[in-house]
């Protein structure tokens, strides 16, 4: 069943840069209602989970680095057809082939430090959100 819910986090290098009100601005912007938020820094063993998919995958040593080596900000947010609404917000993976006006084309860096998250699924959305809030903290 869809929901109106979807995951994001702004990754280390968009809170390095003092990215996090501009792209707090531009998901408001775009109709995202934010009903939990915090900043917050992963552990190893958190971003390891969190990107257990790609455990496999040569990227996988660099990018568990990446995630932990600053504080990130996490929320949920709600909106009609969120998480496909959101993934068009963000843009493609690698930022070369983000549309225009995308997040990930005004401030990710490159594929590896991509400066967003956004759930890919609707059950992923409710995973990840568990993952950071566990339910509680939510509005
Ligand atoms: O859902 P996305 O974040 O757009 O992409 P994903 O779930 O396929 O991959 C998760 C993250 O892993 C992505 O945001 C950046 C990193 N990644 C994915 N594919 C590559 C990659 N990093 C590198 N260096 N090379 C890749 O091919």
């Amino acid at each position: 069943m869809a929901t109106n819910r979807t995951f994001t986090m702004l990754k280390p290098d968009a809170v390095e840069k003092g990215h996090i009100g501009a792209i707090l601005e531009k998901i408001s912007a775009s109709g995202f209602k934010i009903v939990a938020m915090k900043l917050t820094q992963l552990t190893k063993a958190d971003a390891e989970e969190f990107y257990a998919i790609h455990s496999e995958r040569p990227f996988y040593g660099d990018l568990v680095e990446y995630m932990t080596r600053g504080p990130i900000v996490a929320a949920i947010l709600e909106k009609d057809n969120a998480v496909e609404d959101f993934r068009t917000l963000i843009g493609a993976t690698n930022p070369e082939d983000a549309a225009e006006g995308t997040i990930r084309k005004l401030f990710a860096t490159s594929i590896s430090e991509n400066a967003v998250h956004g759930s890919d699924s609707d059950d992923n959305a409710a995973i990840e959100g568990a993952f950071h809030f566990a339910g509680r903290d939510t509005f």
